[in-house]
C-alpha cells in the first residue's frame, strides 16, 4: 500500500494510549470542557472535548492525546533532583527531560550549588520581588503560547506598569512575519477567515505548512473542500506525504485507509523563494487576463506598482529563482484565477525566512489581484502554532503594541507607557549576552532550545542574575539555561487542571472558555499561573493605581481585558454566559480593511537573491567530499516544538532524530548512499554520524529536526519581523573521501 499521511498509525496511537492504566484519566481529560493543549487550530472548549466551533464532532487528533498524556504524568520523584547534579541533568535529551514527570514543587538552583533543591513559596516571592527591583529596562519576560489569556494579560500589565517593554514571545520565532506583513497590507494582523468561511471556499493555496502533522484537523477541511470539487494548491520544497494523500480518521470509510488525494498542484520550489513564485503567479494572472482590476481600483492602493513589478520581472528570473517551470506556474495561476473564492493559508515555510515579511506581502498581493480578500469564503489565513499564541498577541504580549491598546493601558494605569522599544526574542538573547538583562521571567516555553546557536544562548542566559521559569514540566532549558545567581522553576497547572476557568484564542479568532478542573497530583504545591502572576504583581506593585491583589481573580482580569483589548468586550461575561465568541472586527467578509482609508495597501516585493555560502567558508577538514545545502529545520511527526515524544518520523522514513532528509541526487554528488553517515556542519558547530535518508525534497535542500539542529547554526534574522531564518540554513554536508579501492557497500 502506498504510504499516506494520517491513516492507521494515528488510530494505533490512540489505542496504545487509551489501553494503558492511565487511559481512563486521559479519556476524562479529553472530554473536559477545555481547548486542546496542542495547536492553534483549536477544538474543545464549552461545546465538549471533541467539537469544533462550528459544532462538527470528532475534531480531535492524536497530537492532543499526546499533549494531555504528557501532562498526566506522575510527579517527579524528589530523589531525581536530590541525587542528580546539574551536569547529570544536562545529559538528558529532550524526551528524557520531559519524561521525568510533572513539576510539583518550586525548585531553586543557587549560584554556589550544583543541584536544584526545593524551596518554599514565601522564599520564592522574596527572591522574585527582589529581582524585579532593578531598573525596568533590565527586566525581561519570555513567553510561550500555551498559557491563558488571563495569565498573558497579567504578565504584560505587570511588565508595562514596571516600565519595561521587554515582552519577548515565542511568536517572534514563529508568525511574527505574518503579523507585520498583514498589518502593513490590511491593518489587521490575524486570520481574516473563519472556519465557517473556509468551508465555503473553492480553492486553498497551502504554503510552507506540514498540516498533516502539525494541524491535522485542517486536513479534514481540505478533504471536504476537494470532495465538493474545490482545488488545493500546495507550495513546499518537500513533498510531504500527507500533502499528497491523507487518511483521515474522522472519515473511516471514505478516507482512512485508501487516503484522500490532497494536492491538485504541488509546486516544489527552492527554500526561501516563495516571493519569486508568487510574483510568477501574479505575472501569469496578468498575462492570462485573470486579474480583477475593478476590485484593485476600488479596494486597494499602490496596486499599479505591484502590477508593474510582475510585468517587468522576466520569466527567466522567476524560474531561476524558484526552480519551477513557467508551465507549472501558469497552471497554478489558472486554478487560482478561475476559482471564485480562494483562501491563502501558510505556516513556517513562509515566515521563518530572512525575507519572511516580503513572503507574506507577496501572498497578500496575489490574493488581492484576484479580489480574494474581504469576501466570504476567501482571504488570508496564517495557520498559527501554539494553542494560545494568538491570544498572547491580542493581550498585548508583544513589542509592537497597537496604539489603541497602549492608550487604553495608559488610561488604566494613569501614566504614559515607556516608549523604549522592547526586546523581541532574538534581541533579548543579544541583550543578555551583552550583560544588559538582570532578571528574566519565562511564562512557559523553552528559550534555550527554541533559539538558534544553543551554546551562545546558554552563555547569554548565564549572564542574567535571576531566571524564573514558570512551567508544567521540566525541559532541557531548565538544565542548560542557568542564571548567574538564582534559577527558579515554579510549577503551575496545565489548562485543564486550574481551579478557576480561563480562556484562549484560536488561530481563527475564536475565544474558548476552559472550565475549571482538578489536578491528578496529590500533596503538591502547584498553583495556577494567574494566581502566581497576580501574587508577583501585587508584591511588586502594591495596591495602586489598580488593586493588584485582584489580579489573581480571573473575573477582575477579564473586566480589564474587556476594557482595554479591542474586540474582546464579550469576555467580561463569559463565565456567566458560557458563550464563546469570535473576536469582533477580525473576520473580513467585505473588502473594507482596518487601514486609515479602508483600502489594502499593496507594495512590490523584491525577488530574493538566493546565494548560498561557499564551501570554502566552512573550514572543513582536508580530504572530504562536501556539498552545501539549504537546510530546512522543522518538526518531526513525533515532537511538539522542543519537546520530543517519539524518536522517529515514520511518514518521512526517518527512523531516529539524527537523520538528514536529502534528495538522492545531492547525496550521490558526494558519493553517499542512503543510510550512510555524514557530518552536517553549520557556522556554529556540527552534528556527526547523521544518517542520510532519501526523500522527495527539492535538490539543493535538506531537512533536519530542531531542537538538536539548533546547536550548529546562528540564523540570519528577518530585519522587519525579528524572526530567525530557520528554513534556509546554509550547511556543509560532508564525508571523508575514501581511497579509490574503497567501495561503498
Ligand atoms: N505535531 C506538532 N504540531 C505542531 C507543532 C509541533 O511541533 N508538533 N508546533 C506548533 C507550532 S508552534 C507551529 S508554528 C506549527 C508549525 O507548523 P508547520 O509550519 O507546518 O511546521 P514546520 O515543521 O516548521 O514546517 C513547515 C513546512 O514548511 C516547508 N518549507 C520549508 N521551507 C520552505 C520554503 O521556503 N517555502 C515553502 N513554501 N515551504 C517551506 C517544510 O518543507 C515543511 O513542510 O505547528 C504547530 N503544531
Ligand atoms: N530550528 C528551529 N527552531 C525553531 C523552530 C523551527 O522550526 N526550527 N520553530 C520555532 C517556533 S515556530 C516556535 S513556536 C518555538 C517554540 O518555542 P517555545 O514555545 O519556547 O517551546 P516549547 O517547546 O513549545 O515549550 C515547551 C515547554 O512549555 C512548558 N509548558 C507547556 N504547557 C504549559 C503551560 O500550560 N503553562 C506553562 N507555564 N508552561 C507550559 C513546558 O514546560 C514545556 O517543556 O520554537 C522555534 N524554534
Ligand atoms: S488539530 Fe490542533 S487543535 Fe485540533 S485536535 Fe489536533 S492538535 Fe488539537
Ligand atoms: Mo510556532
Amino acid at each position: 500500500m502506498a504510504i499516506i499521511g494520517g491513516g492507521l498509525p494515528v488510530i494505533g496511537y490512540w489505542l496504545k494510549k487509551s489501553i494503558r492504566p492511565e487511559g481512563v484519566k486521559l479519556w476524562k481529560t479529553l472530554f473536559h470542557k477545555s481547548a486542546c493543549l496542542s495547536c492553534a487550530w483549536g477544538t474543545g472548549g464549552q461545546k465538549g472535548g471533541f467539537v469544533d466551533e462550528d459544532g462538527q464532532v470528532l475534531q480531535r487528533c492524536a497530537k492532543s492525546v499526546e499533549a494531555i498524556a504528557s501532562e498526566l504524568q506522575p510527579a517527579i520523584p524528589p530523589e531525581i533532583f536530590n541525587n542528580r547534579t546539574i551536569s547529570q541533568l544536562q545529559q538528558l535529551d529532550s524526551q528524557e527531560a520531559n519524561n521525568l514527570g510533572k513539576l510539583s514543587h518550586p525548585l531553586i538552583k543557587r549560584a554556589d550549588s550544583d543541584h536544584y533543591e526545593p524551596i518554599g513559596w514565601q522564599q520564592v516571592y522574596e527572591i522574585v520581588t527582589q529581582a524585579f527591583k532593578v531598573s525596568p529596562e533590565r527586566v525581561a519576560s519570555y513567553s510561550s503560547g500555551r498559557s491563558s489569556n488571563e495569565a498573558a494579560f497579567v504578565l504584560q500589565l505587570m511588565m508595562r506598569a514596571l516600565g519595561s517593554n521587554n515582552l519577548a514571545d515565542c511568536s517572534d520565532l514563529c508568525h511574527a512575519a505574518s503579523t507585520v506583513g498583514l498589518r502593513n497590507v490590511f491593518g489587521t494582523a490575524t486570520s481574516m477567515v473563519s472556519l465557517e468561511n473556509l468551508q465555503q471556499t473553492d480553492c486553498v493555496v497551502l504554503i510552507g505548512s506540514n498540516a498533516p502533522a502539525n494541524h491535522p484537523r485542517l486536513m479534514n477541511e481540505l478533504i471536504n473542500i476537494r470532495s465538493r470539487g474545490g482545488k488545493i494548491v500546495v507550495v513546499n520544497p518537500t513533498r510531504e506525504v500527507g500533502l499528497v494523500r491523507f487518511g483521515s480518521p474522522a472519515s473511516p470509510i471514505k478516507s482512512l485507509i485508501p487516503g484522500s488525494q490532497i494536492a491538485d498542484h504541488f509546486l516544489q520550489l527552492h527554500p526561501g523563494s516563495d516571493v519569486a513564485l508568487f510574483v510568477g503567479i501574479q505575472k501569469a494572472m496578468l498575462e492570462e487576463d485573470l486579474v480583477d482590476f475593478a476590485y484593485l481600483r476600488a479596494h486597494s492602493e499602490n496596486w499599479e506598482a505591484v502590477v508593474e513589478q510582475a510585468r517587468s520581472t522576466s520569466w527567466q528570473e522567476i524560474i531561476d529563482t524558484c526552480g519551477i517551470s513557467q508551465q507549472e506556474i501558469v497552471n497554478a495561476a489558472h486554478t487560482i484565477g478561475k476559482s471564485e473564492k480562494v483562501v491563502f493559508a501558510w505556516a513556517m515555510g513562509a515566515t521563518q525566512q530572512v525575507n519572511g515579511v516580503d513572503n507574506i506581502i507577496s501572498i497578500a498581493n496575489t490574493a488581492l489581484l484576484g479580489g480574494n480578500a474581504g469576501k466570504v469564503g476567501a482571504g488570508l489565513m496564517p495557520i498559527r502554532g501554539h494553542s494560545n499564541v494568538q491570544g498572547f498577541g491580542s493581550m498585548g504580549v508583544t513589542i509592537n503594541l497597537k496604539e489603541q491598546i497602549q492608550h487604553a493601558l495608559e488610561l488604566l494605569l494613569g501614566k504614559k507607557l515607556c516608549s523604549t522599544k522592547g526586546y523581541d526574542t532574538s534581541a533579548l538573547i543579544e541583550a543578555a549576552s551583552d550583560g544588559k538583562v538582570d532578571s528574566l521571567i519565562c511564562l512557559g516555553g523553552n528559550l534555550y532550545a527554541a533559539n538558534p546557536n544553543s551554546q551562545f544562548v546558554k552563555k547569554a542566559l548565564s549572564q542574567i542574575d535571576t531566571i524564573i521559569y514558570i512551567s508544567t514540566k521540566p525541559n532541557q532549558g531548565h538544565f542548560h539555561g542557568l542564571a548567574k545567581q538564582n534559577t527558579l522553576i515554579l510549577p503551575v497547572f496545565a489548562r485543564f487542571e486550574n481551579p478557576h476557568s480561563t480562556t484562549v484564542e484560536s488561530g481563527n479568532n475564536f475565544v474558548r472558555l476552559n472550565s475549571s478542573g482538578v489536578s491528578h497530583l496529590k500533596n503538591s504545591s502547584v498553583i495556577s499561573e494567574v494566581e502566581l502572576l497576580g501574587k508577583i504583581a501585587e508584591k511588586v506593585h502594591g495596591d495602586s493605581p489598580i488593586p493588584w491583589a485582584r489580579l489573581s481573580e480571573v473575573q477582575y482580569i477579564r473586566e480589564l481585558i474587556a476594557q482595554t483589548i479591542p474586540g474582546y468586550g464579550a469576555i467580561a461575561q463569559i463565565e456567566q454566559t458560557k458563550t464563546e465568541f469570535t473576536i469582533a472586527g477580525r473576520i473580513l467578509t467585505e473588502p473594507k480593511f482596518p487601514t486609515s482609508n479602508g483600502k489594502a495597501i499593496m507594495s512590490p516585493t523584491p525577488l530574493p537573491k538566493l546565494e548560498c555560502r561557499e564551501i570554502e567558508q566552512f573550514d572543513l577538514p582536508e580530504n572530504v567530499r562536501a556539498i552545501v545545502l539549504s537546510l530546512i529545520t522543522g518538526r518531526s511527526y513525533g515532537q511538539h516544538n522542543t519537546i520530543v515524544y517519539n524518536q522517529g518520523d515514520h511518514y518521512r522514513g526517518m527512523p531516529h532524530r539524527n537523520c538528514i532528509l536529502m534528495n538522492s541526487l545531492d547525496a550521490q554528488k558526494i558519493g553517499v548512499s542512503e543510510h550512510q553517515k555524514v557530518t552536517v556542519q553549520g557556522d556554529a558547530g556540527a552534528l556527526e554520524q547523521v544518517e542520510v535518508i532519501y526523500g522527495d525534497i527539492k535538490s539543493g535542500a535538506a531537512m533536519m529536526f530542531y531542537p538538536e539542529v539548533n546547536a550548529i547554526f546562528s540564523a540570519k534574522i528577518d530585519p522587519r519581523s525579528g524572526t530567525p531564518a530557520f528554513k534556509r540554513v546554509p550547511v556543509a554536508v560532508w564525508t571523508y573521501q575514501f581511497t579509490d579501492n574503497y567501495s561503498f557497500a
